[in-house]
């Protein structure tokens, strides 16, 4: 092993010595020209007197590209991570937005309406000012590079102010808490079985933060770099962040806020949304490693039918493989793969498979044979096989990041999709794991087609599974054009939310993991990856009745909505056929299905599936509006109230609770035997869900919790579609939509989004708006409902046209009368609930005094 060099080595290469190694660094220079980029009227070209240069491209107001290179030019680089909107605003200026350039003799500034630049001449340090001319970002140093000759590694960093009291949010899939300052990050996809609270880095690399100051000003910092990266926020409390990358250009965005809703809406327009997913994925899935043979996965489908336990989805992991070869089926468990579809499409379950990117190196196995004829395969250096040790033993991996392989290995779900009847899939293990060496991946040397570009590994592992899941899905999507694909990974890179549904990897049956899921899946959806979940009930290890109740109760808010268990396959060892091991009565199955827990729990997992179901569609209208403007599903209280001052004082304090959607407050329960629990409600009036009780918001309240009760608060003025609780998505015809609707002493509007659940129609106008608006006036409350019939087909014969159950709660006066359109209707009193039927296409309700 050579010597880590030292800053030494670099005045004695003067002479005639000799070195282990040879570093060399860089850190910032003075500008000597500067220019406008051809053909983009925001972007600026700064050349030094070193071959490094700076290339400042605006991309809207509120977002700046700041990307350096310091040797022979910039990288040519494939954009993986950005939408089609980031890269036509790369190429060539928005017309929606002025920039004013300045300069004096220290600086040049730019500005727009949203903030302001300035870059100095002498050292290259950047600052950047909000509207009010107070600083958000100051650079520490100058754009440092630094490389070493014979280790042929070069490394990029950038420092900057981490002013006293600035949390840090973001990262996507961190498993500590929300806040991240005080703590170091490292972004390399790992294989993190069994992962902690302190485990890092973790499955995905998603290079993005949020910055959030005391004067209450966030912005956003997206450092798009697929190297190996790390974060620091502030460790050596020297008030200073870093972030840095072993090697490419020192590329990133600033993103102004001051909100930081604003920022993730930015940071979603930059990189992308998912399309909206079959509304049979926002159903319950069930999943275990693994359901074979074929007559257990009818038992297990018969099981929730019998127990009317709602479920869209069940899933085939590696044992229906044959011999873990991907786009085989095992014969034996599986004889008639398309007819168990078929049969289990009847019962209303889709099936979900696993495809993995290890493909089994084996004779006459034609997707290695083919895969290998047409140098589809990552090789080594010098051109031989990068074979690896996967489930199938001696594997190969297709190279992603070729066009030409992403097609081809689309094109391989063919018979899965279209003749068996698969529903959707699954991508494990592209981090790429591999097994047996200490490193859990491949070496960094293995080479890549990088879009032709060529790249080595170093360059490409983070955004090896990324790349897989755009595959699978780009092949979906010709294979059964009308259909929308679901795909679910593990491994993924920032803009992966535009191909692929994310969960949080193997996690372990405890508490802490409880804990950790609900912090995940909030960061994920304001890392941009809003369809998200953990595995339900826990991976490893053994799970509880209590721990599964609680574990279904906050799953229900997760977009991604997955019970999973390793059941008795050992960490890391291959199952024993099934059958031996049923056979043997003293090993345990560890099932983990919503009924294995014994009768005290099976009911309170029915119910928290049921409510899930019930709202279904006010989750998909969050997930459309999710598609629209980036809104995250899942909000953490510090971006749904970011100016509840209360709430600021507690920055980091209060993570457990969030907003599921715009009006629904979640405090799960994460604790063990927890029969009361503490929690925030920031600003305004709330209602208890479950029992229509008010609060007022601003403080802190304590409630309790038995098993049965999930804490969710309603704020006041929310209109909340429910359906009935169905056993699967579209098993009933539904005819009447329930809306619950929670007094105010204000105006607030809802909105609420419905389509097919299925197909293309909505980009044809076959979906529908409603905004619900509920208010107060002097004499009576009208709930009125408005629909934009620009924007869709007025006369949708898609829909069904669901009259409306309205349930009002909270009404504080008598109610005298009720109109429908100034007619005169009849209503109930149940419980203090004002109860009122109304037709389809009403206008307004009114609650006459
Ligand atoms: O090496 O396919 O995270 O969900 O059940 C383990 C078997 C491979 C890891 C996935 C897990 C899955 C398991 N896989």
């Amino acid at each position: 092993m050579a010597k880590k060099p030292t800053r030494a080595h670099l005045k004695n290469t003067e002479g005639f010595d000799r070195f282990d190694d040879v570093f060399n660094e860089f850190q910032g220079d003075t500008i000597t020209e500067m220019y406008a980029v051809e053909g983009h009227e925001a972007a600026f070209l700064f050349k030094t007197a070193s071959k490094m240069q700076l290339k400042l491209t605006f991309l809207r107001a509120d977002i700046v590209q700041f990307s350096y290179t310091f040797r022979h030019g910039f990288s040519k680089e494939p954009l993986y991570a950005l939408s089609d909107n980031g890269r036509v605003c790369l190429n060539k200026k928005a017309d929606n937005f002025n920039l004013d350039l300045t300069t004096d003799s220290d600086s040049y500034f730019f500005e727009t309406a949203k903030f302001k630049v300035e870059i100095k001449k002498k050292d290259l340090k950047i600052a950047i000012f909000d509207k009010n001319n107070a600083q958000i970002i100051a650079d520490t140093e100058g754009p440092y590079f630094q490389e070493t000759i014979m280790q042929g590694t070069t490394d990029v960093r950038c420092r900057q102010a981490a002013p006293e009291g600035t949390a840090y949010f973001g990262l996507g899939d961190k498993s500590t808490t929300l806040n991240l300052r005080g703590k170091r990050f490292e972004n390399w996809c790992t294989d993190a079985y069994a992962y902690g609270e302190k485990t890092d880095p973790l499955y995905r690399s998603i290079p993005f933060f949020y910055g959030l100051n005391t004067e209450n000003t966030a912005y956003g910092l997206f450092f798009d770099n697929s190297y190996k990266t790390f974060f620091d926020f502030d460790s050596k409390k020297t008030n200073e962040l870093e972030f840095a990358a072993e090697g490419g250009d020192l590329t990133y965005y600033f993103i102004a806020g001051p909100e930081l809703l604003t920022v993730a809406k930015a940071y979603a327009w930059l990189t992308g949304v998912p399309e909206m997913p079959p509304m049979w994925a926002l159903g319950f899935h069930q999943c275990r490693w693994s359901y074979f043979p074929e007559s257990r996965v009818k038992e297990v489908a018969q099981t929730f039918r019998d127990l009317e336990i709602p479920c869209d989805a069940l899933y085939l992991d590696i044992d229906y493989m044959d011999n873990y070869k991907c786009f085989t089926w095992n014969k034996k468990h599986f004889p008639n793969p398309s007819a168990l579809i078929a049969d289990l499409k009847t019962l209303g379950f889709q099936t979900v498979v696993m495809i993995d990117p290890g493909i089994k190196v084996e004779d006459g196995y034609a997707v290695f044979t083919e895969g290998v004829e047409k140098n589809y395969f990552l090789t080594r250096p010098d051109g031989d096989l990068m074979i690896g040790q996967v489930w199938p033993g001696d594997s190969v991996y297709p190279d992603f990041t070729d066009p030409e392989v992403r097609a081809w290995f689309g094109a391989l779900y063919k018979k899965l999709y279209n003749e068996d009847g698969v529903s959707g899939f699954w991508n494990d293990m592209n981090e790429p794991a591999n097994f047996k060496v200490w490193n859990k991946s491949i070496p960094t040397d293995v080479r890549h087609s990088y879009e032709n570009l060529g790249a080595s590994h170093k360059k490409a592992h983070n955004i090896y599974g990324m790349q897989m899941t755009r595959s699978t899905t780009e092949g979906l999507s010709k294979l059964q054009p009308d259909k929308r694909p679901f795909l679910l990974t593990r491994a993924s890179y920032s803009g992966g939310q535009r191909y692929s549904a994310v969960w949080t990897g193997d996690n372990v049956a405890n508490w802490t993991h409880l804990a950790i899921a609900n912090r995940q899946t909030q960061r994920l959806n304001i890392s941009g990856f809003v369809f998200s979940g953990s595995d339900i009930g826990g991976f490893a290890e053994k799970s509880t009745g209590e721990l599964m109740v609680r574990w279904l109760q906050l799953g229900a808010f997760h977009p991604f909505y997955r019970v999973h268990t390793a059941g008795n396959n050992a960490a890391g060892d291959a199952l024993e056929d099934w059958e031996t091991v049923a056979k043997a009565a003293a090993i345990d199955r560890l099932d983990q299905e919503p009924w294995s827990f014994g009768d005290e729990f099976t009911p309170l997992a029915k119910a928290a599936i049921e409510l899930r179901y019930r709202l279904l569609p006010y989750l998909y209208s969050a997930f459309w509006r999710h598609t629209q403007d980036g809104t995250p599903i899942l909000k953490p209280i510090s971006f749904a109230f970011q100016n509840d001052l209360k709430y600021k004082e507690n920055i980091g304090g209060v993570e457990n609770e969030f907003m599921f959607g715009a009006h629904l407050l979640i405090s799960p329960v994460v604790k063990k035997g927890q029969k009361k629990q503490t929690l925030y409600l920031p600003e305004g009036h709330w209602f208890d869900y479950e029992t229509g009780e008010q609060y007022i918001g601003n403080q802190s309240i304590t409630i309790k919790t038995p098993l049965s009760k999930i804490p969710i608060f309603v704020a006041e003025g929310a209109v909340i579609p429910h359906y009935p609780v169905q056993q699967f998505v579209g098993e009933k015809h539904i005819t009447t939509l329930e809306l619950k609707v929670f007094y105010t002493d204000n105006y607030v509007e809802t909105e609420f989004y419905e389509d097919e659940g299925e197909g293309f129609g909505y980009k044809n106008k076959a979906f529908s708006v409603t905004q619900f608006g509920l208010k107060r006036l002097e004499e009576e409350l009208i709930l009125s409902r408005f629909i934009d019939r620009l924007t869709y087909d007025s006369s949708p014969d898609w829909s069904t046209k669901t009259d409306f159950m309205v349930h009002f709660y909270g009404v504080p006066f008598d109610v005298k009368s009720v109109l429908i359109d100034g007619q005169s209707v009849d209503f109930q009193w149940v419980g203090g609930v004002c109860c009122v039927e109304a037709p389809w296409n009403f206008n307004e309700i009114s609650l006459m005094i």
